[in-house]
């Protein structure tokens, strides 16, 4: 499809007031009645016709009030058709088969049963409609199928009436009172059981929640329950937002493209985010459901009750979901863990976006593919950009913003502009150079060099927003920065400061300064900037040791390792040099092991190095192979000097019992910590201690981390313990998920000729979306298998686009961007990657999606 432009929006020329759809269902064959009422828009352009969407569908009929019209034509996959009148009811039929969707997109069959997904453009799949956000409908649906095969039909809103039809048939009527695009549309069809429970509101109203899902899964669906039960009373009591309707129901399925959708009334989720228990799900799958079921749940007010205008305006929905959905998640657990795993998601995902050929703002310029912008730089970069309003207004001061703008927009198709303006007026902040967040990609960097003159101190500060593709020049950006000035001798500072980075450089003075602080700076991260601070080894021990912030504690050490990393991987230290620096590290790592006042969870956290992936991307040109063996090299000396201290620290963690409170899974999380640093030190202890591990967990989080030490070494603990997980959890796909992908991630020499065996396993299969990421994904994003030195890793994440794209396009290009990263690799693996891009870039018959990331990666 042609470059759709941001700037080119026109509101549409009709209303759709009211949609009737009927639906005959059938795996093979679905036939669809759509009767469209629809009236001249008095805020467009007239026209004389309206045009449709579709795709992959055709017109059976079409009447126009009543009367069959043969006075249509179609424009590519678009139905056109005249209207004369102010206001007319256009009744169309088409027929699709669900089990030949292999894109998932529109109405597709999984497992036997009947689901939608409509964002962004699927609902033009199922019948031809103004497929875009800003038209918005009450719904009924009706539903007519087999009862033994679909004894279960759920549509959005309210279920009005239902009956039995001839020959063991059955239908359903549902009506959906609250106005809503397409994309938010949801029918499910199938076989399936209930968790059921019930929400008290705020007001009192009495709301009926339901987690379908396949018998036999529901005992699994506890968490997901009490996680959407804590997210309603959460929203009532932090934003003032009530739930709608009377009824709440998520429905689970096992082939999803993505984590889940928050259609009005209706939820289709992914089995990854709706089953957990102990024994499968590990606590970061439990956090995974916590967080994913909120993010659709705080959508019905933020995505739902305000919608966008256009997909442009993604981020409006996104970005503030998912900050609310952080902010939830901080609530519920440790506040501070949350936000460092958060920064990490960040670095990890969006940084190297932000710096590579797919670099967009928040809120892109123009698209081709939409499906390609639902990106770590829309969903979390935008919430950063809300975060950063929140920090710079204050708490209070943000809400007073927030309840504006729902009360503004309510029952609207907004824009980012109206969120900001709403924030502007609601919590008394002045955005107008802020609103450059929106439209400048990059990440900012900004210089940090302390001075101290006098009884002064003197911060000076400048930043450089890089450029992106076509934006090769940028303005200086608002950068909210947290600070603290530390007292070397008292390690004490006098109270955090907000201080805001206006310009290209700017010095902040403070007064009664009696010797040169040490600056604690972006305290929990308050910016999604890189900081490149002038700073001392010793200021940053200080720091590690002293910082009461915890965020800036855990940057402090990062900062260790990061630093010592470039400088190895660089060649340029000296073997003193590099001793030293070890040593260093080595100490504040054991100041972290012996702090009584951390928490394990936090202790956890502070263990974790710096990702091969984060270290490549604060380098300009990366040597993967060098940063892998000096990140290795580093952990290895961390472990040996530290060995007993990690053997302590495996037992006393391995010696506290099962539970879901914060102190046993803070234990669950540095016990395998520490396997993974003893392994790096001392295989031989590692894989014994991994292996009575593996054998005696009584839970899953155990139980993969043990698997995933083993992984990573040679022997025959792992080939046992391979075996027997999947025995344990053959029939349980989310299970098996994780076999695939602790093999083609681990650090195992032989990871790719793994993951080559395990695609040609029975249970692989490209059907499939969470298959093919455990096994692909997991490799692709596995620097050590993906950047094998002869290009082999580049060439099967080719094969698979390639394979892919046919079936599943969306799935497929989200496989392109490690490939684009080939800029900022070493030039033979480079050369290797660009390769790779340009065989895809000439393959016939490319899917517009995986197309349009391949051309940007190559461009
Ligand atoms: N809107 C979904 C979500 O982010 C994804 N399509 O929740
Ligand atoms: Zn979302």
């Amino acid at each position: 499809p042609a470059t759709i432009r941001r700037e080119d929006y026109r509101p549409y020329p009709w209303l759709v007031p009211d949609v009737a759809l009927d639906f005959d269902l059938g795996l093979e064959a679905t036939r669809i009645t759509a009767r469209l009422t629809v009236a001249r828009n008095a805020e467009a352009d007239a026209s004389d016709t309206i045009r449709l969407n579709g795709d992959d569908i055709e017109p059976l009929s079409i009447k126009v009030d009543g009367e069959v019209s043969n006075d249509w034509h179609m424009d590519g996959s678009d139905l056109i058709l005249p209207l004369s009148g102010d206001a007319h009811e256009i009744e169309i039929a088409t027929a699709i088969d669900p089990s030949a969707n292999t894109k998932l997109m529109g109405l597709f069959a999984s497992n036997g049963m009947l689901c939608t997904q409509c964002e962004a453009e699927g609902f033009r799949r199922i019948t031809f409609f103004p497929d875009r956000p800003d038209v918005l409908s009450t719904y009924r649906v009706r539903m007519s199928g087999p009862k033994a095969q679909f004894p279960v039909l759920l549509s959005n809103g309210n279920l009005e009436a239902q009956g039995d039809g001839e020959e063991g048939t059955h239908w359903a009527q549902w009506h959906d009172p609250w106005p809503k695009p397409s994309y938010l549309f949801a029918l499910v069809a199938g076989d399936l059981v209930a968790n059921s429970d019930s929400f008290t509101t705020m007001s009192g109203r009495e709301v009926a929640l339901n987690i379908w899902v396949r018998e036999g899964d529901e005992n699994r669906t506890g968490h997901a329950m009490e996680s959407l039960k804590r997210s309603m009373r959460w929203d009532e009591q932090t934003f003032g937002r009530e739930y709608d309707l009377n009824l709440y129901n998520i429905v689970a399925v096992s082939d999803f493209n993505m984590g889940a959708m928050e259609n009005k009334g209706l939820n289709v989720f992914n089995t990854k985010y709706v089953l957990a228990d102990a024994e499968t799900a590990t606590d970061g799958d439990f956090d995974g459901v916590e967080g994913v079921i909120a993010h659709e749940y705080f959508h019905n007010w933020s995505g739902n009750r305000i919608t966008c205008r256009d997909w442009f305006q993604l981020s409006l929905k996104e970005g503030f979901t998912v900050l609310r959905d952080q902010l939830f998640s901080q609530d519920m657990g440790s506040e501070p863990v949350k936000r460092i795993e958060d920064v990490r998601i960040l670095r990890g995902a969006q940084f190297p976006e932000d710096s590579g050929p797919l670099a967009h703002p928040i809120r892109p310029d123009s698209y081709r593919e939409i499906s390609n912008f639902y990106t770590a730089t829309v969903y979390n970069k935008g919430a950063e950009v809300i975060r950063m309003m929140r920090t710079m207004a204050g708490g209070d001061a943000f809400r007073k913003g927030t309840d504006l703008y729902f009360d503004r927009h309510d029952g609207e198709a907004a824009t980012c502009e109206d969120f900001v303006t709403a924030m502007e007026d609601g919590a008394g902040l002045d955005l107008t150079q802020f609103r450059l967040w929106y439209s400048q990609a990059g990440t900012p960097k900004i210089g940090v060099r302390m001075e101290h003159r006098g009884d002064r101190a003197i911060l000076h500060l400048k930043q450089d927003v890089p450029p992106t593709p076509g934006q090769p020049d940028k303005a200086p950006m608002p950068i909210p920065l947290r600070i603290a000035l530390f007292d070397r001798e008292s390690g004490q500072h006098d109270g955090e400061q907000l201080v805001t980075l206006t310009k290209a450089q700017e010095s902040f003075s403070f007064d009664s300064i009696s010797s040169l602080p040490v600056l604690s700076i972006n305290r929990g991260f308050s910016a999604p900037v890189t900081i490149e601070r002038e700073i001392s080894q010793d200021d940053l021990v200080f720091l590690a040791a002293h910082d009461d912030d915890p965020f800036a504690r855990y940057e402090a050490l990062q900062d260790l390792v990061v630093s010592h990393l470039k400088a190895a991987v660089s060649g340029q230290l000296e073997e003193a040099a590099k001793r030293d620096g070890e040593e260093a590290i080595t100490s504040a790592f054991a100041s972290v092991l012996a702090d009584d006042s951390l928490d394990e969870l936090m202790r956890g956290e502070l263990l974790v190095l710096p990702s091969e992936t984060y270290l490549a991307e604060t380098m300009l040109v990366a040597d993967p192979a060098a940063i892998h063996s000096e990140r290795q090299a580093l952990r290895g000396a961390i472990a040996r000097a530290l060995e007993s201290e990690f053997l302590n620290l495996h037992e006393r963690a391995g010696a506290v019992p099962f539970g879901m409170d914060a102190a046993a899974k803070g234990a669950r999380k540095v016990k395998t910590q520490a396997l993974i640093y003893l392994a790096a030190g001392n295989p031989d202890v590692a894989r014994r201690r991994a292996w009575s591990q593996y054998e005696q967990a009584d839970n899953m989080t155990d139980r993969q981390g043990a698997l995933m030490v083993l992984c990573g070494l040679s022997g025959i603990e792992r080939t046992n313990a391979l075996i027997d997980f999947y025995n344990r959890f053959q029939g349980n796909p989310l299970v098996i998920d994780k076999w695939f992908a602790l093999q083609a991630s681990s650090m195992h020499p032989a990871a790719l000729e793994h993951v080559k065996a395990l695609a040609d396993h029975q249970d692989f299969t490209l059907k499939n979306p969470n298959r093919v990421r455990s096994l692909y994904m997991a490799m692709a994003y596995s620097p050590h298998a993906f950047h094998a030195a002869d290009g082999e890793g580049y060439r099967m994440i080719a094969d698979l686009i390639l394979a892919l794209d046919p079936i599943n396009p969306q799935t497929a290009s989200r496989f392109v961007p490690p490939l684009g990263r080939w800029r900022r690799i070493e030039p033979k693996r480079s050369a290797l990657m660009k390769e790779q891009l340009e065989r895809l870039a000439a393959a016939p018959g490319l899917s517009s999606d995986t197309h349009e990331q391949v051309s940007r990666s190559l461009g």
